[in-house]
């Protein structure tokens, strides 16, 4: 199978979180910012992340595809909905998290913004959703502030988190997302998590590019 994804991508993440989770092997393929024509091709829609399964067939939407993955083999591990605890977290976050996050992946270094007009396709794309991009990024201080506390929020929720669930693909991504952002600070638990996460679903972090 093949999953075709941009790496900075948190819904990216969750296809590749169930694959390395489950040990499924899969082919890993990048489409790159401004390709319109490879994902309608695909799904009717310049989105990813998208599945192509073994038959050739497709499907899109990360949730879908985290399920149907996990059903092909061994005990799954996305039957219980999300603790509404995570879900309310990851709602109150997401503003400052993406205003935090995305900015700094316009100036990443990932293989879907390797040529000039791939990143620049992704950073108009981006600043017609959150504006100005140099904007965001001299807003830092205040998001930070925000961002910390409610990192320090999340530090009960995570510490007595025993089994992977389907919360793991909704809060995983959000921290590797931040995990680019300088200054962020993770506590002891939100650390422990994010590293555990990281090693066993066979994901990266992006702490080494942080900016
Ligand atoms: N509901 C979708 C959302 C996926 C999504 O928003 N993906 C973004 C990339 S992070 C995307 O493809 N945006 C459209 C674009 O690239 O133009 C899912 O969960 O798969």
């Amino acid at each position: 199978m093949k999953l075709h994804i941009y790496e900075h991508c948190p819904f990216c993440v969750r296809g590749q979180m169930i694959f390395g989770l489950k040990n499924i092997p899969f082919e890993k393929v990048i489409i790159m910012e401004g390709d319109a024509e490879t994902p309608t091709r695909m799904v009717g829609r310049k989105m990813v992340p998208i599945l192509e399964k073994d038959d050739g067939s497709f499907m899109g939407e990360s949730m879908d595809i985290v399920k149907y993955v996990d059903g092909l083999s061994g005990e799954r591990i996305t039957d219980a909905p999300v603790d509404p605890q995570i879900e309310a977290w990851a709602k109150a976050a997401t503003g400052p998290l993406f205003k935090l996050a995305i900015p700094r992946f316009t100036q990443g270094e990932f293989p879907e913004l390797a040529t000039p007009d791939a990143r620049a396709a992704y950073l108009a794309r981006e600043e017609k959703a959150f504006g100005s991009m140099k904007t965001l990024m001299a807003s830092t201080p205040e998001l930070l502030d925000e961002m910390n506390q409610k990192l320090r929020e999340l530090e009960p929720l995570v510490a007595d988190r025993e089994q992977i669930d389907t919360s793991d693909f909704i809060l995983f991504p959000l921290l590797r997302s931040l995990s680019i952002v300088k200054g962020i600070e993770f506590g002891p638990s939100v650390t422990g998590y994010t590293v555990n996460m990281a090693v066993q679903s066979k994901v990266s972090l992006l702490s080494d590019q942080a900016r």
